[in-house]
């Protein structure tokens, strides 16, 4: 029986004229697709005629290249034992990062979810920290979800006989062992060979629920077939313009057992991200630049999200949101609310929830924390609805900035279900893999264990809005003291710079 094509005559095809790539195992003809690549056809050409499943994996979500070529360039299967391996140079610079990863502290001298950044950030190649450490403009509304949860205090209460305490709880009726979940963030092999699996497994030993991101580099199949049996599991949504590909990913993940869907509703288009624009994707073909513009067809300038981001519906409207309740009976929460109003409209449109968040601060540059915002939502919903939060049939989440227990603590405090946490799990996977993120995730056992414990709270439901003072929550000019474990990890922008002549 033919294995396929063999390597040599996929091999003849290794010119801008007529190229050819494997991918997984299978040919694809990228001949005319070479001046739209997002990352540049020049990464492609030096990949002409051979395997370019390594360095096409990390940054690429799995289907990317079967969904992108239209059929006929697909050229089917490859006998992978006929095609040469392809050398890969070290530079310099990776030989210093493979020293510095010989040189990463014991997991057990990593105290809190800081460490992990400032590790990861020594560790991780230059392109994956500048796409997952990277925010929009400059950076401020990222510093500011950290900083707003300083400007919440606690009113801890004493003599409560805190011998035994639970921080277990619910999260859209799915046990929980601590009140956050993963979040979704994309790219997950950028950071680590295993990508988003690693957040799966640890997931599973901890107790906590993952959000499967749309863009995750693991296909959705691969990281729902490694979850563990009953394990619960959310999916993050990017709504495609072309509605029926979303339809079927819907369907999909329901029939696959996933709980809940988290519709992000701040992304119409990708916020700048300068530290991932700074990443120049090995660009341009010396073809395609004249009079130093690259050729218009594509804008390549863009970073790695904003590459990879054009299949996103800028047209979504709250007119779509009984078209997402016609196609599932997944519980529908909104990811990216900001306000008040729009939350009511959430509300009152029969979904399950909304999480408060800015995207990490990748988005709208001054767009306020979720936790600034969930201040006010608690207080309109009730006002307006009667509503009271924690609420079992319209939950409330809460993303961006947390690091700390006390940060979760205080946003169930003032109403919270659950906090989502990205980035700390990106940076512990990058740093040590699957058992970073079990290490992240004992860590806020710890501190869970002990704060519950000095804020006098047995149990999550004890957790009340009395025991926070938000007062200063929508003062932006606060004096608080620095957090220097927060700010040492966090990298000045560059600006602009003379060419080199
Ligand atoms: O924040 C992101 O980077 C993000 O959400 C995204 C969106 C599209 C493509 C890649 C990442």
């Amino acid at each position: 029986m033919s294995k396929g094509l063999s390597g040599k005559e996929v091999a003849a095809h290794n010119t801008a004229e007529s190229c050819w790539i494997i991918v997984h195992g299978k040919a694809y003809d990228v001949t005319e697709f070479l001046p739209e690549h997002p990352g540049g056809s020049k990464i492609i050409l030096k990949y002409a005629g051979k395997d370019a499943t390594a360095e096409y994996d990390p940054i690429h979500p799995p289907n990317a290249i079967h969904d992108n070529l239209p059929p006929e360039k697909h050229l089917g299967p490859v006998d992978l034992d006929t095609v040469l391996k392809v050398e890969v140079t070290i530079t310099d610079e990776e030989t210093a990062r493979q020293e510095r990863i010989q040189q990463r502290p014991p997991l057990t001298e990593i105290l809190n979810l800081h460490d992990f950044e400032a590790i990861a950030r020594q560790v991780m190649t230059e392109k994956a920290w500048a796409y997952y450490s990277s925010a929009a403009d400059d950076e401020i509304t990222t510093r500011e979800n950290h900083a707003a949860y300083h400007r919440i205090w606690f009113r801890p209460r004493i003599l409560r006989s805190v011998t035994n305490v639970d921080w277990s709880t619910k999260i859209l009726g799915h046990a929980s062992k601590l009140p956050i979940y993963i979040t979704a963030t994309a790219l997950g092999k950028l950071g680590h060979p295993d990508g988003e699996l690693n957040l799966t497994r640890a997931a599973a030993k901890h107790g906590v629920i993952q959000m499967i991101p749309t863009l995750a580099s693991c296909s959705f199949d691969e990281i729902v077939d490694n979850a563990a049996p009953g394990q619960t599991q959310f999916l993050q949504l990017y709504v495609n313009s072309d509605r029926e590909i979303t339809k079927k990913f819907v369907q999909h993940a329901e029939k696959r057992g996933i709980k809940g869907l988290f519709i992000t509703v701040d992304a119409p288009q990708l916020g700048r991200r300068e530290k991932d624009m700074r990443m120049k994707f090995e660009a341009e073909d010396p073809r395609e630049v004249t009079d130093n513009k690259v050729s218009n067809k594509v804008d390549r300038s863009q970073g790695a999200a904003r590459a990879i981001s054009s299949f996103i519906d800028t047209s979504l409207d709250w007119k779509d949101i009984p078209w997402f309740q016609s196609i599932t009976k997944m519980p529908l929460i909104l990811k990216g609310v900001q306000c008040w109003e729009d939350a009511l409209m959430a509300y009152d449109a029969g979904l399950a929830g909304v999480v408060l968040s800015n995207h990490g601060g990748r988005q709208l540059e001054f767009s306020r924390s979720g936790v600034e915002t969930l201040v006010e939502v608690v207080r309109e919903l009730k006002l307006r609805r009667g509503l009271t939060f924690p609420n079992e049939k319209f939950q409330l989440f809460v993303d961006g900035g947390v690091r700390r227990a006390t940060d979760v603590l205080k946003a169930v405090a003032l109403g919270a279900t659950a906090v989502g946490i990205g980035r700390p799990f990106l940076y512990a996977f990058s740093a040590y893999g699957q058992e970073g993120v079990e290490r992240a995730l004992e860590i806020l056992h710890d501190e869970f264990e002990m704060n519950m414990r000095l804020l006098g709270a047995r149990t999550i439901k004890e957790v009340v809005p009395e025991m926070v003072d938000a007062g200063s929550i929508h003062q932006h000019i606060v004096s608080v003291p620095d957090d220097s474990l927060y700010y040492s990890n966090y990298e000045s922008m560059l600006s602009a710079r003379l060419k080199d002549v």
